[in-house]
């Protein structure tokens, strides 16, 4: 369980890591050897996306293997996503009476070729659902560091707005920004989030956060799956690679076959 003390972090600054792993060496392995064998296309079933994030094939000399819903590929990452204990994390950040899964995604940033996933907030990448209230638990499949492309956040930005219009990258990696959209308070400083193998961060659905590319030789693998509380609504307004597995109409709650219920069990 998460301390007070995390618990409060996460709610001041949009995001929080855990520090000490929570999944063992072999527990980690499996999924490695899982998400080798979704990418090979050997694994029992077929994930809902599967793309180089960068545009081209994976074979490109810039890549981001994103992959979505892989828990519907492999039995590991099905038993992944309902983990009690991040589910019991992502409860203490969310607290509701029924979570569930919107949807996981790896992002795979390989050696020397790994590109940079820019910066965003997660929220309008979603526009078929709201509120933002979502939370994403990110567990580290490598050692993630500032050398191989951890996550970096900008604390507190998840209080700012829900919808930056215009947020993007730098070419210093910095987040580039409208600072009229910010209150008078805000300080736009970057932290670094770096996690060890196994080690999982949390993040808000309106957090700004972004990954540099990986030009070292150690891979960046890891799985982020967005759980969304019991209030979260359909926007039929909007548009989403999901789309064609959402069976709810508009304003009803998102759930359904391909939005796994992780609590209660
Ligand atoms: O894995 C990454 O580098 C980015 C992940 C991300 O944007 C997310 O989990 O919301």
């Amino acid at each position: 369980m998460l301390t007070e003390e995390q618990v409060a972090f996460y709610h001041a600054n949009g995001y929080v890591t855990t520090g000490e792993p929570l999944l063992s060496a072999a527990e980690v392995q499996a999924l490695r050897d899982a998400l080798d064998q979704v990418i090979a296309g050997t694994s029992p079933d077929r994930p809902h996306l599967l793309r180089n994030m960068a545009g081209g094939g994976l074979d490109s000399d810039k890549v981001v293997v994103q992959i979505v819903n892989i828990w519907q590929a492999h039995p590991a990452y099905r038993e992944h996503i309902a983990r009690p204990d991040i589910v019991a994390m992502a409860l203490q950040l969310a607290p509701t009476d029924t979570l569930r899964v919107w949807h996981d995604q790896i992002q795979y940033k390989p050696p020397n070729v790994g590109t940079s996933t820019h910066w965003h907030q997660d929220f309008p990448a979603w526009p078929v659902l709201t509120p933002a209230d979502l939370v994403t638990a990110w567990v580290a499949l490598d050692d993630a560091t500032m050398v191989n492309g951890c996550l970096r956040f900008v604390p507190g930005s998840h209080r700012w707005s829900d919808k930056h219009v215009g947020l993007g990258t730098n070419d210093d990696f910095s987040p580039q920004y409208d600072p009229a959209q910010l209150p008078p308070q805000a300080n736009v400083e970057v932290m670094p989030a770096e996690v060890p193998t196994g080690g999982v961060s949390f993040h808000h659905g309106a957090t700004w956060h972004a990954s540099a590319p990986n030009p070292s030789p150690i891979p960046r693998r890891a799985i982020a799956v967005h759980y969304m509380p019991a209030h979260t609504r359909y926007v039929a307004a909007g548009s989403h690679v999901m789309d064609t597995r959402i069976t709810v109409s508009d304003g009803e709650v998102l759930a359904g076959e391909y939005f796994p219920v992780v609590h209660p069990r």
